[in-house]
C-alpha cells in the first residue's frame, strides 16, 4: 500500500513538472523545430535522418511510458527513422541551449554517458549509440 502510494505520487509529481517546463516554452517541446532552449536527437550519425526535440530532461526513452501520452518520445521530422522511438536509436545529438546535455545508456539516469557540450554536437559513443535510454541538463 505504502508503495503505491509513494508511485501515485511520483506520477502526478511527473505530470505537473511536465506541464510546468512545458507551458512557458509555448509547447515548443517535441514540435520538429530546434528551438533556443532545445536540443534534438537524431537517428543517424552527423544529424542525419529524422530528429527528437526537447527542453526537458526524459528518465526514460521508452515509448509506452505513462507520460508519452502528452510527449511521444518518436522522431518527429521527415526523413530515415521518422516515426520510430527515440529509445535506444539515437546516433548524434545537437544542442543549441547553451548547456552540456548528457545522455545516459540507462532509464532514470543510469550507466555510462556522453556529454555533448551547449551550442554543439556529437556523434554518440558506441556504448551510447542506438542504446540511450535517458536524458537530462547537467
Ligand atoms: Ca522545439
Ligand atoms: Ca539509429
Amino acid at each position: 500500500m505504502k508503495f503505491r502510494k509513494m508511485f501515485v505520487g511520483l506520477v502526478l509529481g511527473g505530470v505537473m513538472a511536465v506541464g510546468g517546463v512545458a507551458l512557458p516554452a509555448m509547447a515548443a517541446n517535441h514540435d520538429g523545430r530546434v528551438d533556443s532552449d532545445e536540443c534534438a536527437f537524431f537517428y543517424l550519425q552527423n544529424l542525419g535522418g529524422s530528429f527528437w526535440d526537447t527542453n526537458s530532461a526524459t528518465a526514460n526513452f521508452w515509448t509506452f511510458d505513462w507520460y508519452q501520452i502528452t510527449a511521444p518520445h518518436t522522431f518527429i521530422t521527415p526523413g530515415r527513422g521518422q516515426g520510430r522511438q527515440v529509445k535506444d536509436q539515437a546516433e548524434s545529438i545537437w544542442v543549441r541551449k547553451n548547456q552540456t546535455a548528457r545522455t545516459y545508456f540507462g532509464r532514470n539516469y543510469g550507466g555510462k554517458f556522453d556529454d555533448a557540450w551547449g551550442r554543439n554536437w556529437r556523434n554518440f559513443s558506441p556504448t551510447i549509440r542506438n542504446d540511450n535510454g535517458s536524458f537530462r541538463w547537467n
